[in-house]
Order: structure tokens, then C-alpha cells, then sequence
């Protein structure tokens, strides 16, 4: 059992439920609701008890046949609604309101994007294992939007992915539904939509926001809760290679390999400003700390394409979950580092009196703004960076030395890439196909049938230069062997994996209906990198 685990009384800057409330923006009684769905013959595990549509305009950009229908179907396919609980009304407990918001990321630097609930990243969400809740989502800007509960183990129609037949959030309209939160842990809530060239939209803006979901028990053993989401602002295309983290030991081939077909490279994401919760270094409130304090960092990696590293001098993370999941071996470590949308929950033992910089270790980045300061009580002065030892991050080293259990069945994964296609942009086949979210009754993104209750074994093999942070819907996995090494009981559902790396993860097809895997970097899965299951 893990031996500190997060507890709200403890947390100073975590809103609590009731501070939350003050955060979100509640609505009269839908008078416009469209429809009430109910089926009380049927309940699944999951528990969703009802879901309506209350969409004021619909417009012709709205890619489903009608939101009426949509929630119609979902209901139908299998949610099991109730009767008690079809029409929720009068105020959600979880309301999100996705709209513009001005981000003073850094003095003279505000970002115009869009957020939750007036600010980015939005507010955090706290949810209590297994107790049901009503979310509403309200768009109040003009293009229809997905809201994807990432981590969580929710029916397709709420998950909130166009390619598992979501619900969307209607321009101008509202969407509600009953959620059951599961499982516990950090989590966090993000748009889906696909965004291309358009680099404010989806990942690239503002809209994400960190989930805590809380177990029933679990007294944690700590002084102070503090949760950090780091994002990259100002996006621009560039031909320039993005280095991650471990780069620097490709040799050139391996850099050269990648260049199919004589093409060059296409486009790749670079940003000029860098945050934590939303504020550039220096910018922000410190993390006001004393000494001997356990601190719990709950940390999520926000960007839309970014590897980041982080680390705080003087001080080692004792890392307790990965992707808001306790590891069977916490292990200190000096630096740690997170693919795009991946969360660490980390406890420093506050033992270096000072005033400090919790930073990246890449300079240019730190001195964009990818830094927070933390500041003893008592303690004067500059914040001070110091570069921290050289440092491997191994996901193996948190695992078990057995092996994972054998799975039933091996699917293999090859991660592929095309160089320069359309506009400039590269493709990212999955087995050599590409899928086409623009079209996705195309026959080449036809779903994987899974059998439900079967072991699955993804076997990725990355035969490019490109790092991937791999994501499976609705699902959670065991790592069971990175780079050849094998490990279990290690459980994520985001596993980054190296360019031309490997890596294998098991997960047991519990959750019926379709299921999106995906790489996380926005621009890898716009342009392919997409496979979508079917759990029957
Ligand atoms: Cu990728």
C-alpha cells in the first residue's frame, strides 16, 4: 500500500469542493432543454444516469446529424439512464464553461485564447471516487467542442472524442450529463478537437484543467497539497527539430533515418512563452513552504506537444503515482520528466531552507518561463537555479521486477512517419495507415474489434525519430516492458515512448464500446497517429 496518498484537508492551494463552487458559473433550470432520455431497465457499472442536449444553436459546422439524435443513440447503445435522474436540472455540480479568457501569462505577454471557466488553466475539479455527479458544459464560443475527461473510465458518449461518436458540446449551447467518477487519482479535463494548422485551437489553447478524484479513504501523509499544470504559449510552425529530452543520445543515423522517401522534415511546434499554472516564472505567486514539510506536488504536463523536465535544487522527488496511479516502488529521483499529458504525484521533503526556482533544466525554456518559485518561510533574496545532477528517467525503475501477466492476445503497433505531405505536414501511420479524422467513416479508420474480458498486449515499435506520448481511452495499463526491459505493475495511460524506442502495455478490454487510442502530440494526431477499438 502506498504509504502517503492525497487527503483535501490538507491542501492550502487546492480549491476545495465548496471554493469551487465560487469558480463556476451555475445556470437557471434548462427551460430549452431539448429531451429527456430515460431506460431505467438497464444500468451499467458505470452508472450514467442521463444525458441531455440543450444546444440553442446548431450550426451548419456541427459535424453530427443533430445533437438530438446523437444523445438518442448514445442512450440507446448503452448507458442505462434512469428515470429519477434523465432531466437534471437547476445547478450541476460540475459546471464548465469553455469561453475566451486573457491569460497574463508573463508582464506585458497576455495570451487571448480559450479556457475554462474564465481562466487557463481552468479551476481544479475535485470529484469523489465512485459518487455520481452532474456536469454541465456550456460553449459559449462559436465552433462546436469536445471535452475529454482524460484517465477516467467513462462511457464513449461522455468521454468526449469525435472518433468514439461523442457528444459535442454545441456553439452556443450546453451539454449535460451524470458522470461516475473512476478511478481515483490525478486525472485532468481537456478539449479534443483536432486543430491542424490552426494553432489556437485544440491543445494548443487554453483549455485544460486539472481533475483530482478522491478515494473514499486513505488518510495521505503529508503537510501540503500542490498541484502544478505547465503549458507552452505563442505556438509557431518551424522546421527545426524540437529536441526532447534524451535527444542527445541519437546518433546520426538514427537522426537521418527518419527522412522517408528523400523528403525533408515537415512542420514541428516551437513556443515562445512557457508556464505553470498559468503564470511564466517569476511572474506568479511563489509555493509558499516551511521547513520540514512534506510537500505533494501533483503535477501535469498541459501541452499540446511538448517532453518536459522538471526539477527543484536542493530537493528530490519521491514519486508515489504515475498518471495518478500509486507505483508499486516510489523512488526518489533528481529531475523529473513528463510527456504531454501525463501526471506525476511527487512528495519533496522541504529540507533546504531558501528561496528556490522548481524549473526546467533547459535554460532557454526556464528563461521562457517554464519555472515556479518556491519560498521558504523566512528565507530572503533572489530565487536560485542551480543545474540538478544528470539524471535518467526510467519508467521500470517504479515496477516490479516480475513479469507482467501473460496477455491473451498480441496486437503490434508500428509507429511509422511520411515526411512533408500536404501543406508541408508530416503523416504518422499506425501499421502504415494513416487516419483521417476529417473522414471517419473512411474506411481505413474502421474499428478494431476487441473481445471483451480478453488481455490485450499493445506492442509499439517506433520506427521513427519522433518521441510519442501514447494514449489509450477509458483504459488504464500495465507497462510490462520499456526499451527491453521488463517491468509490471506500473500502471498509466499515457506511456511516452523514445524515438525508434519500444514498448509494450497490457490492458484487460473491460470497457465495452469503441475506444480511441492516439498519440497526445496534437500535431501527430491530426495527422494520423490515431487507431480506434471496439470493445464487444
Ligand atoms: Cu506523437
Amino acid at each position: 500500500m502506498l504509504d502517503a496518498w492525497p487527503h483535501p484537508w490538507a491542501s492550502e492551494l487546492a480549491l476545495s469542493y465548496g471554493r469551487l463552487a465560487e469558480h463556476l458559473t451555475f445556470f437557471l433550470p434548462p427551460t430549452g432543454m431539448v429531451k429527456a432520455y430515460t431506460n431505467d431497465s438497464r444500468r451499467t457499472f458505470l452508472k450514467v444516469a442521463g444525458i441531455a442536449v440543450i444546444g440553442s444553436v446548431i450550426t451548419p459546422a456541427f459535424p453530427r446529424p443533430s445533437a438530438r439524435t446523437a444523445a438518442r443513440a448514445a442512450v440507446a447503445s448503452n448507458t442505462g439512464a434512469t428515470t429519477e435522474a434523465a432531466t437534471p436540472s437547476g445547478s450541476a455540480d460540475v459546471s464548465l464553461r469553455i469561453g475566451p479568457v486573457m491569460v497574463e501569462v508573463a508582464k506585458d505577454r497576455t495570451i487571448s485564447t480559450t479556457g475554462y471557466n474564465g481562466s487557463s488553466p481552468g479551476p481544479l475539479i475535485r470529484l469523489k471516487e465512485g459518487k455520481t455527479v452532474t456536469v454541465e458544459l456550456v460553449n459559449e464560443t462559436d465552433v462546436p467542442e469536445l471535452v475529454h475527461w482524460h484517465g477516467q473510465y467513462l462511457p464513449p458518449e461522455i468521454d468526449g472524442a469525435a472518433e468514439e461518436k461523442s457528444l459535442f458540446v454545441p456553439p452556443h449551447g450546453k451539454l449535460r450529463y451524470r458522470l461516475t467518477p473512476q478511478p481515483r487519482g490525478m486525472r485532468f479535463v481537456h478539449t479534443h478537437v483536432a486543430a491542424f494548422s490552426d494553432l489556437y485551437r485544440g491543445t494548443y489553447s487554453g483549455q485544460h484543467a486539472p481533475v483530482f478524484i478522491e478515494p473514499a479513504d486513505d488518510p495521505g501523509q503529508y503537510d501540503q497539497e500542490v498541484f502544478l499544470t505547465t503549458h507552452e504559449w505563442e505556438p509557431f510552425f518551424t522546421h527545426e527539430e524540437m529536441d526532447s529530452p534524451g535527444d542527445e543520445e541519437k546518433n546520426e543515423d538514427e537522426k537521418h533515418e527518419s527522412d522517408e522517401g528523400g523528403k525533408p522534415n515537415g512542420w514541428e511546434v516551437g513556443y515562445r512563452l512557457f508556464s505553470i499554472n498559468g503564470r511564466a516564472l517569476g511572474h506568479g505567486e511563489p509555493i509558499r513552504v516551511r521547513q520540514g514539510q512534506q510537500v505533494l506536488f501533483h503535477i501535469l504536463n498541459g501541452s499540446a506537444t511538448e517532453t518536459i523536465e522538471l526539477a527543484l535544487p536542493g530537493h528530490r522527488f519521491r514519486v508515489v503515482a504515475l498518471d495518478g496511479n500509486p507505483v508499486p516502488v516510489p523512488r526518489e529521483v533528481d529531475v523529473l520528466q513528463l510527456g504531454t499529458a501525463e501526471r506525476i504525484d511527487a512528495i519533496v521533503e522541504m529540507n533546504q531552507p531558501g528561496i528556490w526556482v522548481l524549473g526546467t533544466p533547459k535554460d532557454d525554456d526556464r528563461n521562457n518561463g517554464l519555472g515556479i518559485v518556491v519560498e521558504y518561510a523566512g528565507s530572503m533574496g533572489k530565487p536560485k537555479w542551480q543545474k540538478p545532477p544528470k539524471s535518467q528517467w526510467d519508467y521500470t525503475m517504479f515496477g516490479s521486477d516480475r513479469l507482467a501477466a501473460k496477455p491473451d492476445r498480441v496486437i503490434p503497433m508500428i509507429l511509422g512517419k511520411i515526411n512533408g505531405g500536404e501543406h508541408g505536414f508530416n503523416h504518422w501511420p499506425v501499421n502504415g495507415v494513416v487516419y483521417d479524422p476529417r473522414n471517419m467513416s473512411a474506411p481505413q479508420n474502421a474499428p478494431m474489434k476487441l473481445e471483451k474480458g480478453l488481455r490485450y498486449r499493445l506492442s509499439f515499435e517506433n520506427r521513427s525519430d519522433d518521441t510519442h506520448p501514447l494514449h489509450l481511452h477509458r483504459n488504464t495499463f500495465e507497462l510490462a516492458n520499456v526499451e527491453g526491459r521488463p517491468t509490471s505493475g506500473v500502471m498509466k495511460d499515457v506511456v511516452l515512448i523514445k524515438g525508434f524506442g519500444r514498448v509494450d502495455v497490457d490492458f484487460t478490454a473491460d470497457h465495452p464500446g469503441l475506444t480511441l487510442f492516439h498519440c497526445h502530440q496534437q500535431i501527430h494526431m491530426d495527422y494520423g497517429l490515431m487507431k480506434v477499438f471496439d470493445i464487444v
